[in-house]
């Protein structure tokens, strides 16, 4: 009997299926663009900055700093934004400062934005650690918990109160961890008077790489008009040479129920392929150029752009329009029990782990350092990373989706490692952020996979149903990706294994276990692999391993911490992925891309010291061994056209 449905068909039935769950999150975090109905101002640059240095920390609020400007409060120091203010002074006090900091500056608005009511007028803060509380001209008007997403208010009305005034912007931030944050952190009152000064306390936290401060990305003003593109989700597939994507439009605004929509789909050279009508439908895409990762295709990041327009009749019978445009890649993800395929092809993540770290800036987004970066990454044959371990600036994604950067996009769920996380407050504030995050990320062709912790504590008891309804949560806001958490547990006792769809370990042999013993690692890697293999029957990523180098330390034999111990470490790890990757190793991150910055600590030189570059971005001995395999098994896969392919013999090893 004839199959009654086409194979297309049913791809596309799929999907919508799928869509439908994926509407849920339309709560809408669209990344700010300009357009003909939409303009941006930029708030970066000097703010006034005043740490909050009394006792409790809450002078700030006592006194209500944010009702005029912060230099009438008290004394106040000129900040970057974005940056991390902790190593912007010579003060060791604001290094190291726990607590409330306040910024704020004047902005000139365009008049127009506040004469024409039919303009939003939204203040976007890109991210800021950890907890903020934000004011115009005195008024409060949206609060977030949570370093690394996004947060909005619609300031117009603020604005509108009092058009004369000027618009001040107050942000007060505050960086306190605590149990139910994410991370996690406690602060600890040590009240010993003879060791320590009255009120003494520390922050406690459980992940190695120092807390950074402050507002972190851009501030933007941006508009859109009172009805506007609230959210937009998109989901792709192909077959039989024909491509879709599954399009889903929210609209908010007074007229939103009598908008009407219009969808343009055009490629590279701005030349329309496809359009549809209505909230929600497919494009579909003859022929389509599908987006592929860096080295896996002579083509790689290829983007349709996708312009919502959406109309309604104003008041006097004319029509108001707001337009959006979003970047567009067609492909699929998928995983088997010894793959992961992009495109149905399998990709082997050949890649690193990053930070958002530099001199001077610490977590401060930075133009030059990304690009920097990427370029580093494309030099090292890197297709891939790990945003470890927190939601990385949305830039850097678009970077990635243009590039063809194969992204795991972490949540800040690291260091869950006291009982007392893992309760039902954590739990809440955990799905709210995957929440966020999915929300932020959802349409970027990079994001192959989310991963909503790092080495949890998931061998104890409570892990399992908390891992299981945190991973059931997020699959239920994206049912197109694989979800994971990236463990350094015991196989036989990890409780949230059985719930990932691709199982990433972390092991650091011959460092942390059996320091200084080369000889152990191809055994014990050997052992690990096929112990989570031979329980789980699920593709494994080695998503860490590595080792500390103080750069120009040299030893032969090689001991640790020289350049010739991190070259021998990669080389017997090397070994072991060279078998497994025949069978059910699906990829291997070095950790790190670069050395990162830490709390102070008798394990830690001036930070952590696994970068194959140094924080400066200078390449370690490390850094050409990777680079020689990367490029070579990008070679391997016989993707690429003969003119692609680097030249292994030019790649120069130590
Ligand atoms: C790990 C952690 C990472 C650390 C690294 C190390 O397992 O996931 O955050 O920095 O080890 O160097 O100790």
């Amino acid at each position: 009997m004839a199959c009654p449905v086409k194979p297309l068909q049913l791809h596309l039935i799929l999907l919508f299926a799928l869509w439908d769950v994926c509407s849920m999150i339309n709560s809408g975090m669209l990344f700010p663009r300009e357009s003909s109905s939409r303009e941006i101002k930029e708030l970066n640059g000097l703010w006034s900055f005043r740490a909050d240095l009394s006792p409790n920390r809450n002078l700030g609020f006592e006194q209500a700093w944010y009702k005029r400007r912060l230099a009438e409060t008290g004394p106040v120091l000129d900040m970057p934004v974005p940056a991390s203010y902790n190593d912007i002074t010579q003060d060791p006090k604001l290094r190291d400062f726990i607590g409330w900091v306040w910024y704020d500056r004047e902005v000139v608005v365009p008049s127009r934005w506040v004469a024409d009511k039919n303009i939003r007028v939204v203040l976007r803060v890109g991210s800021a650690h950890y907890y903020s509380v934000v004011w115009v001209n005195g008024v409060r008007v949206t609060e977030h918990d949570g370093g690394h997403l996004p947060f909005e208010a619609e300031i117009g009305g603020v604005l509108r109160g009092d058009p004369s005034a000027p618009c001040r912007i107050t942000i007060a931030v505050n960086n306190t961890l605590t149990l139910q944050t994410l991370p996690p952190g406690h602060i600890q009152y040590l009240n010993d008077p003879t060791r320590y000064p009255k009120g003494y306390f520390v922050q406690n936290t459980y992940f190695d790489f120092f807390n950074y401060a402050g507002i972190h990305r851009s501030v933007r003003l941006y508009t859109t008009p009172q009805t506007y593109v609230n959210d937009i989700t998109v989901g792709t597939d192909f077959a039989d040479g024909l491509g879709a994507i599954a399009y889903d439009v929210a609209v908010a605004g007074s007229a939103s129920s009598n908008a009407s929509l219009k969808v343009t789909l055009t490629d590279g050279e701005g030349r329309r392929v496809a359009t549809a009508t209505g909230p929600k439908g497919v494009l579909n895409v003859l022929a389509p150029t599908l987006w592929w990762p860096y080295l896996m295709h002579e083509r790689p990041g290829f983007l349709y752009n996708m312009e919502v327009c959406l109309q309604v009749a104003g008041a006097r019978g004319e029509v108001l329009e707001d337009r959006y445009t979003l970047p567009v890649g067609i492909r699929t993800v998928k995983v088997t029990s010894t793959q992961f395929l992009i495109n149905d092809k399998p990709f082997y993540f050949h890649g690193v782990n990053k930070h958002e770290d530099s001199d001077i800036r610490g977590k401060g987004f930075d133009w030059p350092l990304v690009v920097k970066d990427f370029n580093l990454m494309k030099w090292l044959g890197a297709n891939s990373f790990r945003t470890s371990h927190y939601p990385y600036d949305e830039e850097i994604l678009h970077m990635c989706d243009r590039h063809g950067i194969v992204v795991i996009d972490e949540s800040p769920g690291v260091g869950i490692r006291d009982i007392r996380s893992f309760g039902n407050a954590s739990l809440a504030h955990h799905l709210e952020v995957m929440g966020e995050l999915v929300t932020r990320d959802k349409n970027h062709p990079s994001v192959v996979m989310w991963s909503v912790a790092n080495e949890p504590a998931s061998e104890m008891p409570p892990a399992g149903l908390y891992f299981e309804t945190v991973i059931a949560h997020t699959k239920a806001l994206d049912p197109t990706r694989p979800v994971t958490y990236v463990t350094n547990s015991n196989y036989a006792r990890d409780k949230g294994a059985p719930f990932v769809d691709v199982i990433c370990v972390n092991s650091y042999l011959s460092w942390y276990h059996d320091p200084g013993a080369l000889d152990v690692i191809s055994l014990q890697l050997n052992t690990q692999f096929e112990e989570w293999y031979g329980k789980y029957k699920k593709p494994i990523i080695q998503s860490e391993y590595g080792a500390d180098v103080v750069p120009g330390l040299h030893s032969d034999p090689p001991v640790m911490f020289s350049e010739e111990y991190q070259v021998m470490v990669l080389r017997s790890y090397h070994e072991v992925f060279d078998q497994k990757r025949k069978q059910y190793v699906v990829g291997e991150l070095i950790w790190n891309f670069a050395d990162f910055m830490t709390a102070q600590g008798v394990t830690r030189v001036v930070g952590n010291k696994k970068g194959i570059f140094t924080r400066q971005r200078q390449p370690k001995a490390g850094a050409y061994t990777l680079r020689e395999r990367y490029w070579r098994i990008a070679n391997e896969t016989g993707l690429l056209p003969p003119w692609t392919k680097y030249p292994c013999s030019q790649l120069r090893s130590p």
